[in-house]
């Protein structure tokens, strides 16, 4: 028997399906349609194995579905505009462009070898003028529905580079290239109101229960919705402050206020105050990240102004302090030392009382805090009118007062910031207006789309060079005719991955998307991704389908209605004696078994398995393995092991074992063919062996089946596992039934593995001699009556010992089971000649002859 050859087999049914179309999905209103989307990569260069786990499950649930009789749309495209391709240029002197088109010709062609149920012909990249010429439309679209704005905002500035710097540019505080410390500055920036969309953002998360609830979770804390006060404080002589607070039950504790450093009250008193305005300037060094204001020292600036509290006659001292943002709430707080460990420490600090109102259940009214804030429940006391309250009725009763008072109003706030998209880059989709000193902003016309980006352009200084570049920007104003200037920033590359799925409907449109199109697929019906970006490419993507929705682009409010994260890739990591990383590629065993370098022979320390990652070098080229074991055995590993949610480790053994299965598979087949001829209608009779081979047929098609449908792929394999080894087990007698129960095995057997290991399927599938590919045959039907279990096997004891066991049919009537029992054989043995004092039936278990 020649063994499967997986290289030759692979190309010929890629070719097949190429050549067939099978892919190629096309609208049809009277099917029901499945949408399938992986995260479409970043063409870095080749793809990773991260890549062949992400394309392999998806891959697995398209094929299934298509199987199941869906009209199923897959496609794949490239996220390809980003800083890379910029950094490429810098460092390699090659054009974005080339670079990027270079990346995507070469990793298209290492997706193709997956054998994927990809639809090419929907293939685009988000950096093809067709693509970002329709971002453009559809933000004129957005600005005409006031979805857009521009206004000053702080950016991390890098002062040696003189450029703007992306949150993930600034590393540990200072510029990515240039490794000075990053400064914070104002500049005019275009932002996107998703905000408007806060609360609908965050309670449609609640009907997305086919998200995974981490996902959900983490969604929710990034919107941040919170339920509280905003509450006025009189200054003399100045406007009233106001602050926000989720804690109006801690008033009574209040120890002073703080305000942000850009607040206006901090900036109006900085004008005749230059320690306040060194102040200032400090706070606003090291950046913007959220991460930067957590970790830095929390300090204060007694501006010497008092507040008024509302509701006592007590003076309250005023602060600049850096931790306070102004992006967020009012941009100023009362600090309540004993209740919240922030205040607690600036309040040691600078001297401020710490005034302790609430006591935790079973404390009494001396309970106080020293150096631990106490934040868990209990009851107010120390609080005039609120003491003997829980914490709750507190909060209530505080904002009545205040909105009767005329000096609060409850409010709800949201941690989520509208969308800063203004990035100061070339290699990204720029952004369609221009500026003129007469008319002020002006859209480009629509006409005039897509503002394509100039091809020459220069790396050799930091900064834009669309704003370098000689003549790209000067134009003429679309309103007045007079020069004016283009925008020189290009969008976030985080909106070019917010609609894609949506052009995926219909890629070659002359509009964004077409209505009829996107009505019919969207919303996609499962996607898989990694977590990573569980937060802002999902938030964005759900943003921009409502506002997509605004301009009457599409109909639905969420583009994803399943969601699955998938684990990561893992390998062990080598270092040889120096501490250096080392490929699993150059490592082998020597006589004696030991991993060694291949080149010298050294002995390697071997670490522990961690996510592959170029850094530590453990990682594994996923062509390698295709070329040396096929693309079946890859995808057969990917899903074997572990659960798909959760990290798989990558490893030799694994691997191989893969391998050998198919190799296994091809055998069993092959030899279970061999000489069978079965009729083409089911017989009347099965045989014991025959029925209990159907049983396990049938329980595998719908195990197999369920099992996809719920992202337990690792059962599906072990599943399989057990259906090759029962069939291999069958020993047909020459009866018609025997015939058959093999060959519906056999038939289903490959079927079932299809989704997984498609091309050793097709293979198999022609070898079988059925007509037409297997990718276009429908999954069999598991019929519930044949899984039933209908027999049992009965132990039979004599004197309380087991003699014998017996297959039986299930539920059989006392007297017939004691008969059958009498009759063994071996029973006969055992009893002799004695007399048979009693027999006891358990049924469907044991039968005791006593004698
Ligand atoms: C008084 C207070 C007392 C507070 C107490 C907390 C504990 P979340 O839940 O995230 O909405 N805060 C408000 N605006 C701020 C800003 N711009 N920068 C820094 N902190 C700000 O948090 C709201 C709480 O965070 C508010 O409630 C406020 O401090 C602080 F025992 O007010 B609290
Ligand atoms: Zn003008």
């Amino acid at each position: 028997m020649t063994r499967y050859n997986a290289g030759l087999s692979e190309a010929k049914w890629q070719k097949i399906w190429q050549d067939r179309d099978t892919f190629t999905a096309t609208e049809d209103p009277t099917r029901p349609k499945y949408y399938v989307l992986e995260m479409f990569p970043y063409p870095s260069g080749k793809i990773h194995m991260g890549h062949v786990r992400n394309y392999t499950q998806g891959d697995v649930v398209a094929r299934y579905r298509r199987a199941k009789g869906f009209n199923v749309l897959h496609p794949m495209g490239w996220d390809a505009f980003g800083m890379p391709a910029e950094n490429a240029a810098m460092e390699h002197n090659v054009h974005p462009a080339k670079w990027t088109y270079e990346n995507i010709d070469h990793m298209r062609g290492q997706l193709k070898q997956m054998g994927l149920s990809l639809d090419w012909s929907r293939e685009f990249a988000t950096c093809d003028p067709d693509y970002y010429g329709q971002e453009q439309k559809m933000f004129l679209d957005f600005m005409d529905s006031d979805l857009v704005y521009r206004k000053e905002s702080w950016v991390n500035w890098d002062p040696v580079d003189n450029t703007v710097l992306a949150n993930e540019q600034v590393v540990d505080g200072c510029g990515w290239r240039s490794g000075a410390p990053v400064e914070r500055r104002r500049l005019s920036q275009w932002f996107l109101k998703i905000t408007d969309y806060a609360d609908e953002l965050n309670s449609a998360l609640n009907d997305l229960d086919r998200w995974p609830e981490k996902v959900r979770t983490m969604q929710q804390n990034w919107i941040g919705r919170s339920e509280g006060l905003r509450l006025f404080f009189d200054i003399p002589g100045e406007d009233r402050l106001e602050v926000y607070t989720t804690r109006p039950d801690t008033i009574f504790g209040a120890c002073g206020m703080a305000v942000a450093a850009d607040h206006p009250l901090a900036e109006k008193l900085a004008q005749d105050n230059p320690d306040l305005q060194a102040f200032i300037l400090e706070c606003r060094a090291g950046g913007t990240t959220e991460e930067a204001m957590e970790k830095m020292e929390k300090k204060g600036f007694d501006t010497g102004l008092k507040a008024k509290s509302p509701f006592e006659d007590r003076d309250l001292p005023i602060y600049v302090a850096n931790f306070v943002l102004m992006e967020y709430g009012t941009g100023a707080i009362f600090m309540s030392a004993a209740h919240d460990q922030r205040d607690l420490d600036f309040a040691h600090k600078y001297g401020l009382d710490v005034r302790t109102v609430i006591r935790p259940d079973g404390e009494s009214d001396s309970f106080h805090v020293d150096k631990e804030a106490y934040v868990g429940p209990g009851t107010l006391f120390n609080s005039q009118w609120l003491d003997g309250l829980t914490i709750e009725a507190a909060k209530a009763e505080v904002i009545r007062r205040a909105e009767d008072g005329g000096f609060g109003k409850k409010t709800i706030n949201f941690r989520l910031r509208d969308w800063g998209i203004s990035r100061q880059r070339y290699w990204g989709c720029p952004i369609p207006v221009i500026h003129c000193d007469a008319c002020g902003i002006v859209p480009v016309p629509k006409d005039q789309l897509p503002v394509k980006l100039p091809d020459d352009v220069s790396f050799d200084r930091p900064g834009n060079p669309l704003e370098h570049h000689p003549t790209w920007k000067h134009v003429d104003c679309p309103s007045c005719g007079a020069a004016a200037r283009r925008e020189t920033d290009t969008f976030d590359t985080f909106i070019d991955s917010s609609w894609y799925f949506a052009r995926f409907c219909s890629p070659k449109s002359a509009d964004p998307v077409d209505k009829a199109a996107a009505d019919y697929w969207l919303p996609v019906d499962q996607y898989v991704g990694g977590v990573e970006h569980a937060i802002l490419h999902l938030l964005y993507s759900r943003f921009f389908t409502r506002a997509m929705k605004k301009v009457d682009l599409l109909s639905v409010d969420e583009p994803f209605d399943g969601l699955f994260t998938q684990g990561m890739v893992c390998h062990e990591t080598y270092q040889n004696a120096a501490g250096d990383w080392l490929f699993p590629a150059d490592l082998t065993r020597n006589d004696a078994g030991v991993l060694v370098e291949k080149h010298n022979g050294a002995e390697v320390t071997v670490g522990r398995s961690i996510k592959m990652s170029k850094s530590k070098k453990n990682v594994v080229d996923p062509t390698e393995i295709i070329d040396q074991y096929g693309a079946d055995t890859a995808r057969w590993f990917m899903l074997s092991d572990s659960p798909p949610e959760r990290d798989l480790e990558w490893t030799e053994e694994g691997v191989e074992g893969a391998w050998r299965f198919t190799q296994r598979l091809w055998r069993t087949v092959i030899t279970g063919c061999d000489g069978l001829t079965a009729a083409a209608d089911e017989p009347a009779d099965f045989g014991k062996a025959a029925a209990a081979l159907r049983r396990m047929t049938h329980v595998s098609i719908a195990s197999v089946g369920k099992d996809i449908e719920d992202f337990h792929f690792n059962n599906c394999v072990a599943q399989i596992y057990k259906f090759a080894n029962a069939i291999s087990g069958f020993k047909p007698d020459r009866s018609d039934g025997d015939a058959y129960a093999l060959r519906e095995a056999l038939t289903c057997l490959v079927q079932i593995s299809a989704p997984m290991m498609p091309h050793l399927a097709e293979e198999m599938w022609q070898h079988m001699g059925y007509d037409g590919i297997l990718t276009d045959a429908a999954w069999p039907v598991a019929r519930p009556e044949l899984m039933e279990q209908n027999t049992v096997t009965i132990a039979i004891q004599v004197k309380g010992k087991l003699r014998d066991t017996i297959d039986m049919a299930k539920d059989m009537d006392k007297a017939e089971v004691e008969k059958i029992a009498l009759a063994s054989e071996k029973i006969r043995q055992f009893v002799g000649d004695n007399p048979i004092r009693k027999v006891i039936v358990v049924p469907n278990k044991i039968v005791n002859i006593v004698i």
